[in-house]
């Protein structure tokens, strides 16, 4: 019986089932890069059997992902010969974690890789993106290696690979080794940044064959102020201006050396990139007036890291502002902080901030829909983002590395995880990335945060966060609707 739709003119009428290859792809490429074309209403009566290309197509070679890190999830925290971490001391703090929660055992995925595994390729997820802990490989930090733990990242990246996931690895996802924090004060010390770029290097010259995207540095600004000046996650200090900027320098000088060592020891095409997650806003209204202020306000608040990365310098203005809590710069390290990048990821859940013309910036109200973690829910902010991060410095590849939210949800008496909350809140932020890509900014991926429900740092076990249910008690996994309704975006391309 012949079906009637409605679809939007301009985006061709539906390929028969038959032709569909095993993934779909677009007619002509190009098409899905084009720009939106007007949107007027047509009917369209389909042949029996015929399916319609999604409304929202994505590229062919676009990549859904899914992301985790490693402290969050492994568990395992003293096995095979791994040392302590800064967040296994500081979970041993009363009253740093809600409920005395620790990454202990987490979601156990050290020993249950497999399975997850399994899970991401039988949910069609083209990447998998996680963190290697530092102190699995160097337990001290640095000096001795410890290989057992370089031969779990091998058999996790042997396992990707065997099952068509393409490995996007983050060195550092927080879990500084315990021993450079009590030896040399942890960022504070550039002894931190050289053992960065030696720690980068030894796990290059094992996985450099295999993994595809290297990121040196997940989230600057979210361990540096939050660990350093906040206190509220590890290592847990209170320090001053100063003190927090000198973090801050001897984070992005890592950077800059652990690209340089990580270039040294990969295959040519490896992409090497960064983490941000950007401060993030929308223009009030779409008129130039007002993107142009928000743009300006984007860079303000995000140039301290991303200008001397791409730009080779701190932005001028903010220097004077500091003032005597300008950090020490020595010789050389602008050169070095400033290398080039691949890609650029942005992991971003919310906006801070509506625009308006003037460049002032409205917070949105207390009681605007928001998540568990009570960040607001607002669509739009990853096309904004994305256009700023290109117009501003535009990386070669941007690849949205984190997006997603947390929201309680348990199983329910016929085995489901209804969480169609999340479902809407990744269909509405997804459509933002695809118009981008309509628009042909080069938004390569995105990854949702996260693929199990994890330890939430100073959360615990308090914030779900996963497309994947876990019982923390059995460790029994359970895929929620939004899981399954991601995999038909994956195996569709498109929504
Ligand atoms: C972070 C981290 C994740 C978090 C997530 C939700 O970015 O803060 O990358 O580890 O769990 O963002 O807060």
């Amino acid at each position: 019986m012949p079906l009637t739709f409605l679809w939007m003119d301009g985006r061709g009428p539906g390929r028969r089932q038959e032709e569909r290859p095993a993934r779909w792809s677009a007619p002509e490429n190009d098409k899905a890069l084009a720009p939106l074309p007007n949107r007027s209403r047509n009917t369209l009566t389909l042949p029996p059997g015929a399916v319609l290309m999604p409304a929202f197509p994505f590229p062919p070679d676009f990549i859904f992902g899914c992301a985790a890190a490693s402290y969050q999830i492994e568990g395992a925290h003293d096995a095979d010969g791994k040392g302590p971490s800064i967040w296994d001391a500081f979970c041993r703090r009363p009253g740093a974690i809600l409920n005395g929660d620790s990454g202990d055992t987490a979601c156990d995925h050290y020993h249950r890789w497999e399975q997850d595994l399994d899970m991401i390729a039988a949910l069609g997820l083209d990447a998998y993106r996680f963190s290697v802990a530092w102190p699995r490989i160097l337990p001290e930090g640095t000096g001795r290696v410890n290989e057992a733990g370089l031969d779990f990242y091998e058999r996790l990246v042997d396992g990707m690979l065997a099952r068509g996931i393409k490995p996007v690895l983050t060195l550092y996802h927080w879990d500084l080794p315990l021993a450079l924090e009590e030896k040399h004060g942890g960022w504070r010390s550039r002894v931190t940044a050289e053992a960065f770029a030696e720690y980068a290097r030894l796990v290059a010259e094992r996985l450099g064959d295999r993994v595809p995207y290297w990121t040196t540095f997940n989230e600057m600004p979210v361990f540096a102020e939050l660990g350093y000046r906040a206190g509220i996650h590890a290592p847990g200090l209170k320090l001053d201006e100063k003190g927090v900027r000198t973090v801050i320098h001897n984070i992005l000088l890592a950077h800059g050396l652990g690209v340089q060592a990580l270039r040294a020891a990969l295959p040519a095409q490896s992409k090497i990139g960064v983490v941000h997650n950007p401060w993030a806003c929308v223009p009030f209204v779409e008129n130039d007036a007002c993107i142009k202020a928000a743009r300006q306000r984007w860079e303000y608040r995000n140039s301290w890291y991303l200008d001397p990365m791409f730009k080779g310098s701190y932005p001028g203005g903010q220097i004077e502002e500091l003032g005597a809590a300008m950090p020490e710069i020595r010789d050389g390290d602008m050169r070095a902080i400033h290398q080039p990048l691949d890609f650029l990821g942005l992991n971003i859940y919310s906006s801070q901030a509506v625009v308006e013309e003037d460049g002032t910036e409205r917070a949105y109200e207390k009681d605007f829909p928001s998540t568990d973690m009570g960040w607001h829910i607002t669509p739009d902010v990853l096309y904004w983002a994305l256009r700023f991060a290109h117009d501003l410095y535009a990386p070669p590849e941007l690849l949205i590395t984190e997006n997603g939210c947390a929201f309680d949800g348990q199983v329910n008496a016929e085995g489901r995880v209804e969480d169609y909350a999340r479902l809407e809140y990744m269909r509405g932020y997804l459509r933002g990335v695809q118009r981008a890509v309509s628009e042909g900014l080069p938004a390569k991926g995105y990854f949702a945060w996260s693929i199990l429900d994890n330890f939430e740092w100073s959360f615990g076990y308090a914030r779900r966060f996963g497309i994947v249910h876990v019982n923390f008690e059995t460790q029994q996994r359970t895929l929620k609707e939004s899981a399954k309704w991601y995999s038909h975006v994956a195996k569709n391309r498109g929504m």
